[in-house]
């Protein structure tokens, strides 16, 4: 989390002195632990929030307008409540209007606000800043506006203004992790009820390394909205020979084996690697709670592999990653996290383990691209709050 002393006094610079003082807000990124593209099959995933996010400090206005300035790009906006601008893509400022929007219409009546935002998650590492910064603002705009906030909803806010004000057609996950995290755990979370479970983490000898590959996911968004589609078409064939499923969280291992016939490739392959990611995420969860690191190891080497070959998600870089991570002492096992194409991945390892390591797979990675990658290392951080003092 930024400081937010400093973050204030910069706010006063930009936006002159408050009374009452403006208030902060933080909201974290997240690294998903298992259950990858599942959320918008409804089904499990099992999340866990970073310590890094977005920071948010926020004064009231009297009007309806928003002026927002985000300190890491040097840029300010403005936006009215009453009167949304033109749809143009690719823009920062519009994960803060549709949020804005979404809460505005969906959940309370706002009032414009002064805000200053500032994150340290790096960005491009698919870890999630761009749900951080949507559940940042709407958490900051509905405190301002005196309500309690009701984090599912402001998560589904969140949800659809990615879908109508920046085009992807993502799941729930991101947003409902960072909203609804608890630290110390993972987030078990039934992407169909929402039901929820904080599943503690290991701890202690145990640590969570994230390593980013530095490289831009360009892919990200097209193909998403693709294997999204594919999904969708994968349901309607099945309904021909089980009539009763709603989503491909309904299909298991068997009935898929029975069925495969009424899929062609790729679809087959993208629906094996749905139907059996939701398996493998239910028994990690299983062995999270029994404390069976090894069995949680080989799940998410299992799992990167159907994202590899059966979802194709994955690139070079994120194999190199995960292949250089498990072939050192001290790891459980590593996947890629997150949309794909670029991006992280998460491996479990060791604390004693964790120098050698990240100097083992830094080397091996820059020997390889010519980068080196950057490492986030995370116990599992807290949902979105007001930071007070
Ligand atoms: C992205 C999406 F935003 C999530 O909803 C999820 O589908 C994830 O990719 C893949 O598991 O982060």
């Amino acid at each position: 989390m930024r400081d937010t002393l400093d973050l204030r006094s910069k706010f006063r610079a930009r936006f002159g002195s408050r009374s009452p003082a403006p208030r902060a807000f933080f909201a974290p990124g997240r690294v998903n632990l298992i259950g990858e593209h599942t959320d918008y099959n409804d089904g499990f995933v099992l999340p866990v929030a970073l310590e890094l996010g977005v920071t948010v400090i926020a004064a009231p206005r009297d009007d309806r307008r928003i002026r927002v300035h985000s300190q890491d790009l040097g840029q300010t906006a403005e936006l009215d409540l009453d009167h949304p601008g033109p749809r143009q893509t690719g823009r920062w400022v519009n994960y803060i209007e549709g949020v804005a929007h979404m809460v505005d219409s969906r959940i309370q009546a706002l009032r414009g606000a002064d805000l200053l935002v500032a994150g340290d998650v790096p960005r491009g590492a698919g870890l999630s800043s761009s749900a951080a910064l949507e559940i940042g603002t709407g958490f900051a705009l509905l405190s301002l506006a005196g309500a309690t906030v009701d984090r599912v909803a402001l998560a589904l806010a969140g949800q659809a203004a990615e879908h109508t004000f920046v085009g992807t057609r993502c799941g729930i996950m991101d947003q409902l992790v960072s909203a609804c995290a608890r630290a110390g755990s993972a987030l078990l979370v039934d992407c169909r009820s929402l039901a929820m479970e904080a599943v503690p983490l290991p701890g202690g000898p145990v640590a969570l390394l994230v390593s980013d590959t530095r490289k831009k996911h360009s892919l990200a968004i097209s193909e998403y909205n693709t294997r999204r589609a594919e999904c969708e078409r994968s349901v309607v064939l099945l309904r021909s020979a089980l009539p009763r499923i709603r989503a491909l969280r309904d299909v298991t291992e068997e009935a898929l084996a029975e069925h495969a016939s009424c899929l062609p490739e790729p679809i087959i392959r993208r629906v094996r690697h749905v139907v059996t990611e939701n398996a493998r995420t239910q028994s990690v969860a299983e062995a999270l709670r029994r404390g069976d690191v090894a069995a949680v190891g080989a799940s998410f080497v299992a799992s990167h592999r159907s994202l590899q070959h059966d979802y194709e998600v994955s690139c070079p870089e994120l194999d190199a990653l995960v292949d250089l991570a498990v072939a050192q002492p001290g790891v459980y096992g590593a996947r890629m996290t997150g949309g794909g194409f670029g991006g992280s991945t998460v491996s479990l390892v060791d604390e004693s383990a964790l120098e050698a390591v990240m100097a083992a797979v830094r080397d091996g990675y820059r020997n390889r691209f010519g980068v080196e990658p950057g490492f986030v290392v995370t116990r599992g951080g807290e949902g979105a709050r007001e930071i007070r003092g």
